[in-house]
């Protein structure tokens, strides 16, 4: 947090977050830690939605030295309460609704933490249902900051539109890296496209992350504009995308990222090389990529080295110097990366990763359901979306109902097939591929 500090006595007046320069967010981040202060417990989890109050808590709970669970907001309370309880945490913080300040004490804050202090949590599931725990520490976060600032630069009057959940490091990566660099990040509550490219019109923002979904649905109406950046990631980039940004001469930065690196590890500007076009772009400087188990064409599994890549997840072994990261690629010989096939037990709608082992857990918690698997299907608007194949007495709806009471309205399934069984190997195993179409 010493960069809150630093950045408030060196640029003031700076317009830091939205209309708020970097002094008013030191004022108001001191004030909400003395709000704040009578925690006792080191972990704590905060409902974080893009706004400003969410961010100035954010801030306040870090300079309290706090381990920090950023919430999706999108999820039902029974996720909400699974997450916080298995990492201990009891108190959730609504950033409108802190305790009175204490005006007779002043908080201890902690402006200089340590490199492997940890600041932030997110939960990623895991392939086997039960999710694991990034911790992110101020280490990665400023060697994420650096190298990004490396590949993409910085300017005095960048302002980076955040559409993009700071729940996920897409979101929170672009506060921390503004944060870092002293300049200025614009935050919309939500996802709203004649908001977002009024604010491009008007020459308001001049760098952006989206995720494909997102651009999808602008990029026919982006004409006028000074961006530098669109940072583009997060799901499958369809190339139909790409040809229409090239026409468009749309400054597209491809980008191959995750949580347990703090976000883009691997970057490329589209126009700079549209020859890559189809690439995911080339390592960040310090990342390293391997391709491991290559078969004869140097197709092999991606495994990721890096400065911002985390020691290990929550209360689990070192992961040691390199991430498996599941996907399937090659590096050709300029060092881009190519990813061919995503991995096929993660669904990635509109960004967000579901877990068809987390549906059909809990479809198997129902009596009726005698099999079920959930599969990716191709979707125009998403990317992907779950489709759920099931062999059950029960009737769609009431599936659907059941599903809704414990999932996130995003995860849930877009149709439903049921059917006498499900195909199967000799072994009695679900034939996942004969469900894919
Ligand atoms: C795409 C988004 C914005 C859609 O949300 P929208 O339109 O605001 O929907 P809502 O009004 O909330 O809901 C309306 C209905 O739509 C359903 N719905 C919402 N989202 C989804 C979804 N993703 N899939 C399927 N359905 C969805 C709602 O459930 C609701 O339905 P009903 O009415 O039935 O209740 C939103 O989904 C969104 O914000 N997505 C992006 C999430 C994200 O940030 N993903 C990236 C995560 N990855 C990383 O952080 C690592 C990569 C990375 O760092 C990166 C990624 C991108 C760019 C840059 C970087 C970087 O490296 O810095
Ligand atoms: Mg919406
Ligand atoms: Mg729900
Ligand atoms: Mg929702």
């Amino acid at each position: 947090m010493k960069w809150l500090k630093e950045q408030a006595i060196k640029k003031p007046e700076k317009l830091f977050l939205n209309d708020l320069t970097f002094r008013q967010v030191m004022v108001q981040v001191v004030t909400r830690a003395a709000q704040l202060q009578d925690i006792a417990e080191p972990r704590v989890a905060l409902k974080a939605e893009n706004k400003l109050s969410s961010l100035l808590s954010l801030f306040a709970l870090l300079a309290l030295g706090k381990e920090v669970l950023m919430l999706n907001q999108r999820l039902t309370e029974g996720e909400i309460a699974e997450q916080t309880a298995s990492l201990g945490i009891s108190q959730i913080i609504d950033p409108d609704n802190l305790p009175p300040v204490m005006p007779e004490r002043t908080p201890d804050l902690n402006w200089e933490p340590a490199d492997d202090k940890i600041a932030i949590l997110m939960n990623t599931s895991a392939t086997t249902g039960k999710f694991k725990t990034v911790p992110i520490t101020w280490g990665m976060i400023s060697a994420q900051v650096a190298m990004s600032a490396e590949r993409i630069g910085v300017e005095v009057d960048d302002n980076w539109l955040v559409v993009l959940p700071i729940f996920h490091v897409s979101g929170l990566s672009i506060i921390m890296r503004s944060l870092y660099n002293g300049t200025r990040a614009t935050i919309l509550p939500a996802f709203n496209e004649e908001e977002i490219l009024s604010l491009v019109e008007n020459e308001a923002v001049n760098m952006m992350s989206l995720v494909p979904t997102q651009l999808k649905r602008m990029i026919d109406r982006l004409e006028r504009h000074r961006l530098r950046m669109i940072l583009l990631g997060g799901e499958y980039i369809p190339q139909s995308l790409i040809t229409t940004a090239l026409e468009k001469q749309l400054p597209i930065y491809k980008t191959y990222g995750m949580t347990e690196t703090f976000s883009q590890s691997v970057t490329f500007n589209i126009l700079d090389a549209p020859e890559k076009a189809e690439s995911v772009g080339r390592p960040l400087p310090g990342v390293t990529l391997e391709i491991r188990k290559k078969d004869a064409d140097g197709i092999g599994e991606v495994w990721l080295s890096s400065p911002a890549l985390m020691a290990g997840y929550l209360d689990r072994e070192p992961i040691g110097d390199f991430l498996e990261t599941g996907d399937i690629g090659y590096l050709d010989a300029d060092d881009y990366l190519h990813i061919l096939n995503r991995r096929t037990d993660i669904i990635i709608s509109g960004g967000e990763n579901i877990y068809p082992k987390e549906i059909e857990d809990l479809l198997y918690q129902l009596p009726g359901v005698r099999e079920c698997a959930v599969v990716p299907q191709a979707n125009e608007q998403w990317g992907q979306v779950p489709v759920l194949y099931v062999a059950t007495d029960y009737r769609a709806v009431e599936l659907n109902l059941f599903m809704k009471e414990h999932l996130a309205s995003y995860k849930l399934p877009k149709a439903i097939i049921i059917m006498d069984s499900l195909p199967k190997n000799t072994s009695g195993k679900i034939l996942r591929k004969e469900l894919l179409s």
